[in-house]
């Protein structure tokens, strides 16, 4: 949910080359059909042969950045810890729900590194307004995207690095709208700003 991904790709012939998105743990799907014009098209079943699986990290780590996206190691690291539970159904950021929030303040022109440690058995596409992730030097999410996937019981800390270069104060948050609206959102803010 609420993943975008910017890709640029060659492809042989006319097609038609189907591009299907599934919904986790579902068969049904929608999708695009990319071919040539004039390239025959056939009617495509509106489902999958099989569930698809749960969405986990296995693309993201496979996938590996052919030259650095990170051109310096940030300057500053903020940890923010994704929490909540079904019942009662609530959910946090740095166990705090919005508006009552510590911003995460940032200067102008930092590399931010922003640490995220998942302790629901959610998962959190978590969406900074105003920046991109453009991923690390290391393998981990090495793609230029906006909004970064926190999966269940993740141990690991996965940072990434947002150029700070948008004055402003920015809505950090769980893009689960029904995980926002019970407060999962924090606040990105630069000091200029009052
Ligand atoms: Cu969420």
């Amino acid at each position: 949910m609420a993943q975008r991904l910017d890709v640029l790709m060659d492809l042989p012939g006319n097609g038609p080359y189907p591009i299907f998105a599934q919904v986790e743990g579902k068969r049904a799907r929608t999708g695009i059909v990319l071919a040539a014009s004039g390239a025959p098209v056939s009617r495509l079943a509106a489902e999958a042969g099989e569930n698809a699986p749960p969405v986990d990290l296995s693309l993201e780590r496979r996938l590996e950045a052919v030259t650095p996206l990170a051109p310096r190691s940030p300057d500053v690291t903020h940890r923010v810890i994704l929490a909540g539970a079904m019942a009662p159904y609530t959910w946090s950021l740095n166990g705090e729900y919005w508006p009552n929030v510590t911003p995460l303040m940032i200067d102008h022109g930092q590399r931010v590194a922003i640490e995220m440690v998942n302790h629901s058995m959610m998962a959190h596409p978590m969406h900074l307004h105003g920046h991109a992730f453009p991923g690390g030097r290391d393998k981990w999410c090495p793609i230029r995207r906006c909004r970064a996937r926190y999966c269940p019981g993740a141990a690991h800390e996965q940072p990434h690095h947002p150029l700070s270069r948008h004055p402003g104060r920015w809505a950090f948050h769980c893009h689960n709208l029904y995980h926002m609206m019970t407060g999962m959102v924090t606040e990105v803010r630069y000091p200029e700003i009052i």
